[in-house]
């Protein structure tokens, strides 16, 4: 019987694009190739929308999982509290439409043959549409995967949100990070438990709609790239 996967998407006042996001979603996980994994569940986490967020994501399939408390780590551990007990792996995806579900075959195929544990699809390996990371987004990446490397050895060209991982894998992993270091901690973690990680080029677009929320912001930016290398001293000075 083929496994079945969820997919986790944490939005914040994503009302103008959530339901194209969902709508892509369905339509590529139903032209699949039959013996692949099957889309059981979608989950919405609204972290605290004050706008219609909610409501649109209930009428395009999805199940929505409340977290008033913001953060995207929260977020996605809300996410991770609500799945059902059949599904096997689990995808990560932002819910502003910048990550392309076409992607999803060649996210998930290397888990389903059962050569790795986590697939991180690389934004810098594969093709961005012009202005979808800023350029202190592609320098704070550099930085940051740079100091991975050297205070970690854990290689890696990207942080991006788009991801799967075996559920068993994600629940050893014990994540704790409430904010904009989970897919550090996720990445830092899996190097050090020896998880089959690999990373595949995704295409990557500009928000389809609404507002940004970090990238867009200098204080978001700031934040977000101070969480992100705090995360690796703290780990890399732990190790
Ligand atoms: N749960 C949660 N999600 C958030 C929060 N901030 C942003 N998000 C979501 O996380 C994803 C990434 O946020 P974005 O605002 O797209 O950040 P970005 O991708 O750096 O910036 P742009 O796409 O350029 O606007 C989106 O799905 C947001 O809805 C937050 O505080 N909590
Ligand atoms: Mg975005």
């Amino acid at each position: 019987m083929a496994e079945r996967f969820a997919v986790i998407l944490p939005a914040l006042n994503e009302e103008e694009v959530i339901a194209a996001t969902l709508d892509d979603l369905w339509r590529a996980a139903a032209s699949r190739a039959p013996a692949g994994a099957e889309l059981a569940q979608v989950l919405v986490v609204d972290n605290g929308s004050t706008d219609g967020t909610a409501a649109v994501a209930r009428t395009h399939g999805s199940q929505v999982v409340p977290e008033p408390r913001r953060g995207y780590g929260r977020a996605c551990l809300a996410g991770m509290a609500a799945l059902r007990p059949d599904v096997e792996i689990v995808v990560f995806s932002d819910a502003d439409g910048s990550d392309d579900p076409a992607d999803l075959p060649r996210l998930l195929e290397p888990i389903e043959r059962g050569e790795a544990d986590l697939v991180l699809g690389s934004r810098v390996l594969g093709e961005r549409e012009a202005g979808s990371l800023t350029p202190h987004q592609e320098l704070g990446n550099r930085l940051a995967t740079f100091l991975m490397r050297a205070l970690l050895g854990a290689r890696y060209t990207d942080l991006g949100p788009f991801r799967a991982i075996r559920r068993d894998a994600l629940e050893r992993l014990q994540m704790r990070d409430t904010d904009f270091g989970w897919p550090t901690e996720m990445q830092i973690k899996a190097a050090q438990r020896r998880l089959r990680v690999r990373e595949i080029p995704v295409r990557h677009r500009r928000r389809r709609g609404g507002k940004s929320k970090v990238s867009a912001s200098v204080r978001g930016s700031i934040l977000a790239g101070a969480k992100i290398i705090w995360t690796i001293l703290r780990h890399g000075l732990a190790s």
